[in-house]
Protein backbone atom coordinates (compact mmCIF):
# COMPACT_ATOMS: atom_id res chain seq x y z
CA UNK A 1 0.00 0.00 0.00
CA UNK A 2 1.74 3.66 -1.29
CA UNK A 3 2.14 6.05 1.44
CA UNK A 4 -0.61 8.45 1.41
CA UNK A 5 -1.13 11.43 -0.57
CA UNK A 6 -3.70 12.75 1.40
CA UNK A 7 -3.21 16.14 3.18
CA UNK A 8 -2.94 19.86 2.65
CA UNK A 9 0.52 20.56 0.65
CA UNK A 10 2.59 23.71 -0.40
CA UNK A 11 4.98 23.83 -3.39
CA UNK A 12 8.31 24.06 -2.33
CA UNK A 13 9.57 23.81 -6.56
CA UNK A 14 8.47 23.85 -9.71
CA UNK A 15 11.05 23.09 -12.53
CA UNK A 16 9.84 23.51 -16.01
CA UNK A 17 6.55 24.67 -15.55
CA UNK A 18 7.25 26.84 -18.53
CA UNK A 19 7.92 24.01 -20.98
CA UNK A 20 4.56 21.89 -19.76
CA UNK A 21 2.71 24.96 -20.18
CA UNK A 22 4.34 26.08 -24.11
CA UNK A 23 3.30 22.09 -24.88
CA UNK A 24 -0.11 22.65 -23.87
CA UNK A 25 -0.62 25.95 -25.92
CA UNK A 26 -0.87 28.39 -23.44
CA UNK A 27 -0.90 32.02 -24.35
CA UNK A 28 2.64 34.32 -22.98
CA UNK A 29 0.32 36.30 -21.00
CA UNK A 30 -1.35 33.59 -18.77
CA UNK A 31 2.40 31.94 -18.61
CA UNK A 32 3.75 34.51 -17.36
CA UNK A 33 0.98 34.94 -14.36
CA UNK A 34 1.33 31.40 -13.57
CA UNK A 35 5.04 31.18 -13.26
CA UNK A 36 4.63 33.52 -10.11
CA UNK A 37 2.07 31.59 -8.57
CA UNK A 38 2.83 29.23 -4.97
CA UNK A 39 0.29 26.37 -5.97
CA UNK A 40 -1.12 23.97 -3.08
CA UNK A 41 -2.39 20.61 -3.42
CA UNK A 42 -5.14 19.35 -1.17
CA UNK A 43 -6.05 15.50 -1.63
CA UNK A 44 -8.66 13.79 0.05
CA UNK A 45 -10.13 10.42 -0.66
CA UNK A 46 -14.10 9.60 0.34
CA UNK A 47 -14.42 5.70 -0.23
CA UNK A 48 -13.08 4.85 -3.49
CA UNK A 49 -13.37 8.70 -4.91
CA UNK A 50 -10.16 11.09 -4.63
CA UNK A 51 -10.50 14.53 -5.03
CA UNK A 52 -7.58 16.88 -6.39
CA UNK A 53 -7.97 20.36 -5.91
CA UNK A 54 -5.34 22.57 -7.35
CA UNK A 55 -5.28 25.79 -5.51
CA UNK A 56 -3.23 29.45 -6.00
CA UNK A 57 -4.32 33.13 -5.71
CA UNK A 58 -5.37 33.65 -9.32
CA UNK A 59 -7.21 30.53 -9.94
CA UNK A 60 -8.08 27.10 -8.67
CA UNK A 61 -8.51 23.57 -10.40
CA UNK A 62 -10.64 20.83 -9.10
CA UNK A 63 -10.73 17.09 -10.53
CA UNK A 64 -12.18 14.14 -9.22
CA UNK A 65 -12.30 10.43 -9.92
CA UNK A 66 -12.19 6.86 -8.97
CA UNK A 67 -9.02 4.97 -9.61
CA UNK A 68 -9.05 2.58 -12.91
CA UNK A 69 -12.75 4.15 -14.39
CA UNK A 70 -12.18 6.77 -16.99
CA UNK A 71 -13.81 9.75 -17.05
CA UNK A 72 -14.39 12.92 -19.16
CA UNK A 73 -11.82 15.61 -17.99
CA UNK A 74 -12.06 19.43 -18.93
CA UNK A 75 -9.17 21.34 -18.08
CA UNK A 76 -11.03 24.67 -17.28
CA UNK A 77 -9.11 27.34 -16.50
CA UNK A 78 -5.75 25.48 -17.56
CA UNK A 79 -5.44 24.69 -21.32
CA UNK A 80 -9.63 24.45 -21.37
CA UNK A 81 -9.61 21.05 -23.07
CA UNK A 82 -11.55 17.97 -23.47
CA UNK A 83 -9.46 14.71 -22.30
CA UNK A 84 -10.53 11.48 -21.61
CA UNK A 85 -8.40 10.72 -18.45
CA UNK A 86 -7.69 7.33 -16.50
CA UNK A 87 -5.60 7.18 -12.78
CA UNK A 88 -4.08 3.79 -12.40
CA UNK A 89 -1.35 3.14 -9.30
CA UNK A 90 1.79 2.33 -10.98
CA UNK A 91 3.38 0.74 -8.12
CA UNK A 92 4.16 3.75 -5.36
CA UNK A 93 2.77 6.24 -8.46
CA UNK A 94 -1.09 7.27 -9.05
CA UNK A 95 -0.60 7.46 -12.60
CA UNK A 96 -2.99 9.67 -14.38
CA UNK A 97 -3.33 9.30 -18.82
CA UNK A 98 -5.31 11.91 -20.15
CA UNK A 99 -6.31 11.05 -24.11
CA UNK A 100 -6.79 13.94 -26.45
CA UNK A 101 -5.54 16.52 -28.37
CA UNK A 102 -2.38 16.30 -27.17
CA UNK A 103 0.11 13.54 -27.72
CA UNK A 104 1.71 11.81 -24.70
CA UNK A 105 -0.14 13.98 -21.67
CA UNK A 106 -0.67 13.12 -18.23
CA UNK A 107 0.60 13.36 -14.22
CA UNK A 108 2.20 11.22 -11.41
CA UNK A 109 2.02 11.95 -7.98
CA UNK A 110 4.17 10.07 -5.48
CA UNK A 111 5.31 10.09 -1.73
CA UNK A 112 9.31 10.53 -1.53
CA UNK A 113 10.96 11.45 1.79
CA UNK A 114 7.54 13.06 3.50
CA UNK A 115 7.19 15.20 0.28
CA UNK A 116 4.43 14.81 -2.44
CA UNK A 117 6.07 15.03 -6.10
CA UNK A 118 4.44 15.50 -8.91
CA UNK A 119 5.31 15.31 -12.69
CA UNK A 120 2.97 16.87 -15.07
CA UNK A 121 3.83 15.74 -19.03
CA UNK A 122 2.85 16.98 -22.12
CA UNK A 123 4.34 15.81 -25.79
CA UNK A 124 7.83 15.33 -24.03
CA UNK A 125 8.10 18.26 -21.94
CA UNK A 126 8.15 17.36 -18.38
CA UNK A 127 7.35 19.56 -15.45
CA UNK A 128 8.21 18.66 -11.96
CA UNK A 129 6.77 19.96 -8.91
CA UNK A 130 7.58 19.08 -5.07
CA UNK A 131 4.71 20.25 -2.11
CA UNK A 132 5.63 19.66 1.69
CA UNK A 133 3.05 19.36 4.31
CA UNK A 134 1.51 21.59 5.63
CA UNK A 135 2.24 22.38 8.96
CA UNK A 136 -1.09 22.67 11.12
CA UNK A 137 -1.88 25.79 12.65
C1 LIG B 1 -2.67 21.94 -12.66
C2 LIG B 1 -0.67 24.50 -14.26
C3 LIG B 1 -0.80 25.71 -16.33
C4 LIG B 1 -2.40 27.13 -17.49
C5 LIG B 1 -3.52 29.12 -14.86
C6 LIG B 1 -2.64 28.71 -13.73
C7 LIG B 1 -3.49 28.32 -12.55
C8 LIG B 1 -3.60 26.85 -10.55
O1 LIG B 1 -3.12 19.08 -13.56
C9 LIG B 1 -2.66 19.46 -12.54
O2 LIG B 1 -2.76 18.74 -11.40
C10 LIG B 1 -3.20 17.40 -11.44
C11 LIG B 1 -2.33 16.60 -10.49
O3 LIG B 1 -2.34 17.15 -9.19
C12 LIG B 1 -4.64 17.33 -10.94
O4 LIG B 1 -5.47 18.16 -11.67
C13 LIG B 1 -1.87 20.71 -12.41
C14 LIG B 1 -1.81 23.14 -12.54
C15 LIG B 1 -0.72 23.18 -13.60
C16 LIG B 1 -0.87 24.35 -15.73
C17 LIG B 1 -1.87 25.94 -17.32
C18 LIG B 1 -2.04 28.36 -16.72
C19 LIG B 1 -3.26 28.99 -16.16
C20 LIG B 1 -2.82 27.23 -11.79
C21 LIG B 1 -4.81 26.00 -10.81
Amino acid sequence: MPASLCGTWDMISNVNLQGYMIALGISPHLRNIALKLKMKKVIEQRGDQFIIKTTSTFRNYTVSFRVGQEFEEFTRGLDNKNVKSLVKWKGNKMVCEQTGEKKDRGWAHWIEDDKLHLELYCEGEICNQVFKKKVKQ
